[in-house]
């Protein structure tokens, strides 16, 4: 397989030392220029302060990368390139191109590289009115497929929340919300939506990962971590940018993967940024809690 391992990233693998995943699409399509860059280099400077290796994981030049040098960083945050699912890879690979991975793709790679724990912003879901145009995003099946555990603010309220949490049901994908009884809604804390089942701690998602591991299942362990309340985007606020994103994305017919990137620009632009500093609050939180649950693996 044409899977480059950076040294740093397979050096820890092979000792057993704590390594966690980080996705490309964030960089690429989630946040714009020139923050992001800065953010994806905080992002890794966040593990690496945590005594855990950062994987951050992406296609160059026609080859799946886990880990990437601090120029392959620039590319993708600097680089007009695709973003890419688990369906694109075989095309991305067979021209010798590049793209950002999204959350199913960024997986797949991560599980291949044999990386346990991944660390992103908020998952892929059902799209409101998902019943009339079919669109969910292939990081729910993905996740029913392969076994990782992935760290996230539950999904954004521009999706259908309630949906996506019934497919990943249906999916046999595992939901344990981190010090929450509720799927938090990625800006806020709360979406009214019960989980099923409560960690207290990194060392309990651990003990759940040995356990699936035991069962020889195939699925993802999914980990809802929330904001603090005190951090999260003020609900008024949010509400109002949603609303306007959603009657936006009506109005100029967007559609297909256009949808998500689309939508996240919109709010941003009406938060007035606001948004956008919350939504970065929320990556650098889900990197602690994946680097602590990479720790108690790796400890396990
Ligand atoms: N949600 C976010 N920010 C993002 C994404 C999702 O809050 O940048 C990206 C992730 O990479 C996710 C992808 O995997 O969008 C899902 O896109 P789609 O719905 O087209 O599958
Ligand atoms: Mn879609």
């Amino acid at each position: 397989m044409r899977l480059s391992v950076a040294p740093d990233v397979a050096d820890a693998l092979a000792s057993g030392r704590p390594v966690v995943a980080l996705e490309s699409t964030i960089i690429s399509h989630g946040l714009p220029r020139p923050d992001n860059l800065a953010a994806a280099h905080l992002f890794e400077q966040l593990l690496v302060d945590a005594g855990v290796v950062p994987a951050t994981i992406a296609v160059l030049d026609g080859e799946l990368k886990a880990g990437l040098t601090p120029d392959e960083l620039d590319r993708i945050a600097n680089e007009d390139v695709p973003k890419l699912s688990v369906r694109d890879l075989p095309v991305a690979l067979a021209r010798g191109g590049s793209g950002a991975t999204t959350v199913a793709a960024t997986s797949f790679i991560a599980d291949r590289a044999g990386i346990r724990v991944f660390a992103t912003g908020g998952l892929g879901g059902v799209h409101r009115g998902a019943a009339e145009t079919f669109d969910e995003s292939a990081d729910l099946t993905v996740l029913s497929e392969v076994p990782i555990t992935v760290v996230s603010a539950g999904v954004k309220s521009i999706l259908d929340i309630g949906a996506t949490l019934e497919r990943l049901e249906t999916l046999s994908v595992t939901v344990l919300g981190y010090g929450t009884e509720e799927f938090p809604s990625f800006w806020l804390r709360s979406s009214g939506h019960p989980l099923d089942w409560s960690v207290p701690d990194a060392a309990a998602v651990a003990a759940v990962m040995a356990s699936r591991d035991e069962l020889g299942q195939s699925s993802a362990i999914v980990v809802a971590n929330p904001l603090p309340v005190d951090e999260q985007l003020d609900p008024a606020t949010h509400d109002r940018a949603l609303e306007e994103a959603l009657r936006r994305a009506e109005e100029k017919h967007v559609t297909g993967k256009e949808v998500t990137p689309f939508l996240l620009e919109t709010i941003v632009e009406i938060t007035g940024g606001e948004s956008l500093a919350v939504n970065l609050k929320i990556a650098e939180n889900n990197i602690r809690v994946a680097a602590e649950i990479a720790t108690a693996w790796a400890r396990r």
